[in-house]
C-alpha cells in the first residue's frame, strides 16, 4: 500500500515538474463510464485498473507501456467539486491487507481522475519533447450503485406503461412467491382508494421488498434502483409509490410521485454522468446468471437489452440525444472469469456475445468499435488440474471466504454451443456448470507486495489497451 502511496507521490512530483517546465500541447481527458448492474464488478474492475495504471509490472499489453512509453501516472484532483472522490486507497488497502477483503456494495457515487504522461509516437512523436511536451491523458472514472442502471429504461415508460408492465412482471410464476404480500395489497386497494399517504407508504415498502427477494433469488430486472438503494433519498416522497392500476386519488398520488421519481432521481443522474462518456465498459456477470440457470439468463438479456437500447440513436433513445459527444469505444467484459478454468474462456466470450447479440443490434452503435472479452479484475484464483477416478478435471483453487484456506474447486464446463445457454429446456441439473458452482465464492488473493506490479489479474491490460490504448499514441 505504501509502496502505491509513495510511488504515486513519486510520480505526482515527477509529473508536476515535468508539466510546470515544458507544459504540454498534447493534453487531453478521456472520460471511462463503467456500467453494470450489481455486484458486477464495477468497484474491483476500478480499483484494479487505478492500481495497475500505477504500477504497470502487469500491463504489458497496453501497447504504451509495452513500448515503455509511459512515464508517469498519478492520482489527481478530479474534475468535479461536487461528487466524492472514489476511495481507492480505502479499497486497496482493504484488498491488500493480510485479511483482504472485496468492498463493500456502493452507495453513493463517486468520481476519480488519474493522469497519465507519456511519449508520444508518429509525427509529432519525432518531434523533440522539449518544444512539445510530451502527451497527457487525464482520465475520469465514476462509480455507482449498480442498481441506479436499472432505472434508465424508466426514461421513456409512462406511468401507465410502467405500473401495468410492474404488476404483469411481478405475476409471473418465478416472481410471484416473493411478490405475494405486495400483490395482496394492491388487489385489496380500489382504483379510487383516497391518497393516503400511509398507504402509499405501505404499498412502497412491500413493493420493495418484493423487489429485494427477488433481486436475492438471482433476479436483474428488479427496478426502480433507488427502492433497492435509496442513497439519501430514503423515506422520500419520490420513493413512496408503487404500481397500481388507476389514475385517480392514490392512483394519482403514485403517477406524480413516478414522475418525481424520473425527474429529480433517474433524469439528472445519467444527464450528469452518462451524457459525458467517451468509451464505455459494461461489465456483466455472465457466470452468476449462467449458474442461475436460463430463468435468470432470460432476466439478465431482457435487463441488459432495455439498458442498452436506451443509448441507441433513434426514436426510443432518450439518452442518444443528450450524449454530447458520441461513444466511439464499447467493451462488453463477462467479469469473474478466474472463476473458471482459460480452457473455457472462449466459450464464455462467446456466450456473453449470444447474450448480447440483439441488444447490441438494437443499440446501432454506428461507428463505435465495440468488443466483447472475458476478465477478472482481480484475480482470486489459480488452475489446478486434478485426477479422479481416471478422468482430469480443470480446477479453480482459492480461497475459502469462511475459513481462508484453500480449496479446489472444479467449476465445470460451459456448453459447446453458445446457443444452449438460452434453452428453457436446460435447468440447473442439465449442468453448464458444476454442482459446486454455486458454492464458488473466494476470497481475494494475498496480495505479495511487490515493486513495480499492481494486482493480479486476467486481461485487464488488454482491455485498457482496447478502452484507452490509442489515446496514448
Ligand atoms: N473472483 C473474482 N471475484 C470478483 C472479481 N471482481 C468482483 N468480484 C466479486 O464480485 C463482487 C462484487 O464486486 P464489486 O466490484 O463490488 O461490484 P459492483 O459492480 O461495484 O457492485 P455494486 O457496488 O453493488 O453495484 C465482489 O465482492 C467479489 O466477490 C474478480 O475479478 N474476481
Ligand atoms: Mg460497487
Amino acid at each position: 500500500m505504501n509502496v502505491i502511496t509513495d510511488l504515486a507521490d513519486f510520480t505526482l512530483r515527477q509529473a508536476e515538474s515535468a508539466q510546470r517546465g515544458v507544459g504540454s500541447l498534447f493534453e487531453s481527458r478521456l472520460r471511462l463510464g463503467v456500467t453494470g448492474l450489481n455486484r458486477a464488478g464495477k468497484t474491483v474492475f476500478i480499483t484494479s485498473l487505478l492500481a495497475n495504471l500505477l504500477e504497470r509490472g502487469r500491463m504489458t499489453l497496453l501497447s504504451a507501456e509495452g513500448d515503455h512509453r509511459i512515464e508517469a501516472a498519478m492520482l489527481r484532483p478530479q474534475p468535479s467539486p461536487d461528487i466524492p472522490r472514489f476511495e481507492f486507497e480505502e479499497h486497496l488497502a482493504a484488498l491488500s491487507g493480510s485479511e483482504p477483503e472485496w468492498p463493500e456494495s456502493t452507495r453513493r457515487i463517486s468520481e476519480v481522475r488519474l493522469s497519465l504522461r507519456y511519449q508520444r509516437t508518429g509525427f509529432f512523436g519525432g518531434l523533440s519533447e522539449s518544444l512539445t511536451g510530451p502527451g497527457i491523458l487525464h482520465l475520469d472514472i465514476v462509480d455507482y450503485p449498480g442498481e441506479w442502471l436499472l432505472d434508465l429504461p424508466l426514461m421513456t415508460q409512462s406511468w401507465a406503461d410502467w405500473s401495468s408492465a410492474a404488476l404483469i412482471a411481478a405475476r409471473v410464476p418465478e416472481r410471484a412467491e416473493f411478490a405475494a404480500p405486495f400483490l395482496a395489497w394492491a388487489d385489496a386497494i380500489s382504483a379510487k382508494a383516497p391518497a393516503d399517504e400511509m398507504v402509499a407508504k405501505e404499498g412502497a415498502g412491500l413493493f420493495a421488498e418484493y423487489l429485494r427477494k427477488a433481486r436475492a433469488a438471482g433476479l436483474t430486472a428488479v427496478s426502480p434502483g433507488r427502492f433497492l438503494m435509496p442513497g439519501d433519498l430514503e423515506g422520500s416522497p419520490a420513493l413512496t409509490f408503487a404500481p397500481i392500476l388507476g389514475g385517480e386519488g392514490l392512483g394519482q398520488l403514485m403517477a406524480e410521485r413516478y414522475e418525481a421519481y424520473k425527474r429529480v432521481v433517474v433524469k439528472p443522474f445519467f444527464r450528469d454522468h452518462f451524457t459525458k462518456i467517451d468509451r464505455q465498459i459494461v461489465l456483466i456477470d455472465a457466470l452468476d446468471a449462467i449458474d442461475a440457470g436460463p430463468r435468470a439468463i432470460g432476466d439478465l438479456k431482457k435487463a441488459l437489452s432495455d439498458i442498452l437500447s436506451c443509448f441507441r440513436h433513434g426514436e426510443n433513445g432518450w439518452l442518444a440525444p443528450l450524449l454530447g459527444r458520441k461513444i466511439d469505444r464499447l467493451l462488453f467484459a463477462a467479469t469473474k472469469a478466474d472463476h473458471i478454468h482459460h480452457s473455457q474462456h472462449e466459450r464464455l466470450e462467446s456466450i456473453l456475445r449470444i447474450l448480447l447479440r440483439e441488444s447490441v443490434e438494437k443499440a446501432a452503435y454506428n461507428g463505435a468499435k465495440v468488443e466483447a472479452m472475458a476478465l477478472a479484475s482481480l484475480r482470486a484464483t489459480v488452475e489446478q488440474t486434478i485426477k479422479q477416478d481416471g478422468e482430469t478435471l480443470d480446477c479453480v483453487r482459492g480461497r475459502d471466504p469462511k475459513t481462508g484456506e484453500e480449496i479446489a474447486v472444479f467449476p465445470g464446463t460451459l456448453p459447446d454451443d453458445p446457443a444452449e445457454i438460452t434453452n428453457a429446456a436446460h435447468d440447473r441439473e442439465a449442468g453448464w456448470l458444476s454442482d459446486d458452482y454455486q458454492f464458488m465464492r473466494f476470497a481475494p488473493p494475498i496480495l505479495s507486495a511487490r515493486l513495480g506490479f499492481g494486482p493480479p489479474h486476467l486481461r485487464l491490460d488488454r482491455a485498457a489497451e482496447f478502452l484507452i490504448g490509442d489515446r496514448l499514441a
